[in-house]
């Protein structure tokens, strides 16, 4: 039986500049946060990653040989502007280099403007945490639209603003690697702002460009149906997937968790008269990654922080995966993906949604010139299954963008993790087709599964 998508479904394939491109000193590059938490925590670091920035051209020939039409990438606001406000034309030219090479291979762009790596010099005068940051976002977005807005029409704001702000500056595991979950709830208010102030800029140009944000959801699951065990889920869910949802869509922070968080930090004094009108600009698209469900149970001890990424969240854990795992032990749950986007399409009141990142990593080998990579075959298949569930089912979903096209660094991971079609040798940066790149290939072929 052929499981078909809808006419014109989107397909295509994610990236982002830190984990593909290197070159992170190249014509003008300034250093962003990630060159220095890497170089602090002595972990691996973004160079040479995939040598993207020199091998660009390959790469778009490996996106057309398959024949997948979209392509998601980020642009590095530190090659553009390396220090956060003035424009290096080196670094703008590299994207208008690629923007031209993906189209003239029938290739639609689709640009991210901000996956994770800030200019440092904007780290050194606070980061997220400083609203200031807000008004730069929207000068480099509108930079960046001054030269590509004429070919590229989807543009997404941010990336994961949930990872940028509690994971960077809550637990500190990610750059800058800040632990202070007080500075992490305004970092996220504050990378909000961002996001609606440069999606007023965006829309100040003109022409019909797509403005979307991408957020990764995870759905909660809990062993027990009683009330503690619903109410650990619920504080869990509203950390992870309504915290940002909520306030794109025009209904403020929930109360409920900002009563949860009040002992570690209060978000009134950020929020400033019409912030919430600039965060709730109208979207025009949602951009949902999913990987993996969580799992929430309670604690009874009201002190004990819990293990998530705001520990101030208490009375619940987040606990161990179970059932069959990914390399990096993320469960694999695609029903989750089909609750999940029916529970967005109802959430959001139907408002279209694309998948901008869902994929999974296994360790991989080359034999004999190719990598039979069926754990993730598997995955895909059942993954995409789900979404087209999801669509039977009603939700209004647009397209689907597989992470990722090459393996990459996976940041503080670093080249630990492989979630590529395309497997890529670190040492020689050979590109060796995955089985599981032929298996996305037919089914964009096929617009089915
Ligand atoms: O590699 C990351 C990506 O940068 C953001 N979303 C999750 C992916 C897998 O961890």
């Amino acid at each position: 039986m052929t499981r078909g998508f809808p006419a014109g479904f989107r397909w295509g394939t994610a990236t982002a500049a830190y984990q593909i491109e290197g070159s992170t000193t190249a014509d003008g590059r300034g250093p962003s946060i990630w060159d220095t938490f890497t170089a602090r925590s002595g972990l691996a670091t973004g160079d040479p990653a995939c040598d993207h920035y020199r091998r660009y051209r390959e790469d778009v020939r490996l996106l057309s040989e398959l024949g997948v039409p979209y392509y998601r990438f980020s642009v590095a606001w530190s090659r553009v502007m390396p220090d956060g406000r003035t424009v290096e034309p080196r670094g703008l030219a590299f994207y208008d280099r690629l923007v031209d090479t993906l189209l003239d291979h029938g290739i639609t762009p689709m640009v991210t403007l901000y996956h994770w790596d800030l200019p440092e010099a904007l780290q050194a005068e606070g980061g997220w945490p400083n609203r200031a940051l807000a008004d730069l976002f929207a000068d480099y977005a509108l930079t960046v639209h001054k030269v590509l807005g004429d070919r590229v029409r989807q543009w997404t704001t941010i990336n994961e603003p949930f990872c940028a702000a509690f994971i960077g500056y809550g637990n500190g595991d990610h750059a800058p690697g800040i632990r202070n979950e007080g500075a992490a709830l305004v970092a996220g208010h504050n990378l909000l702002l961002a996001h609606g102030k440069a999606t007023q800029a965006l829309r100040s140009e003109g022409g019909d460009q797509e403005v979307s944000i991408v957020l990764n959801f995870a759905p909660v699951l809990t062993d027990v149906d009683d009330a503690s065990h619903h109410e650990a889920a619920r504080k869990f869910d509203f950390l992870h997937n309504r915290f940002f949802l909520d306030p794109l869509l025009g209904r403020g922070y929930p109360p409920e968790l900002l009563a949860d968080l009040a002992h570690v930090g209060t978000l009134e004094p950020a929020i400033a008269d019409g912030d919430l009108e600039i965060i709730a600009q109208p979207l025009d698209v949602l951009g949902v990654n999913y990987y993996a469900p969580a799992r929430a149970v309670p604690l009874d001890d009201p002190e004990t922080d819990s293990n998530c990424p705001l520990p101030g969240l208490r009375g619940m854990d987040v606990q161990p995966p179970r059932g069959e795992l990914t390399s990096l032990g993320w469960e694999q749950r695609p029903e989750c993906f089909t609750e999940l986007l029916l529970w967005l399409h109802e959430h959001c009141g139907g408002l279209p949604l694309v998948i901008a990142e869902n994929g999974a990593a296994f360790e991989d080998e080359v034999v004999e010139g190719r990598v039979h990579d069926e754990k993730r075959v598997r995955y895909f298949a059942e993954h995409l299954a789900a979404v087209h569930a999801a669509i039977e089912r009603g939700a209004d979903v647009r397209g689907y963008m597989a992470w990722s096209l090459l393996d990459n660094f996976e940041w503080a991971m670093g080249y630990t993790q492989r979630f590529g079609l395309v497997h890529v040798d670190f040492e020689t940066q050979e590109r060796v087709l995955k089985d599981s790149a032929l298996f996305y290939a037919d089914v964009v072929a096929r617009n089915g599964l």
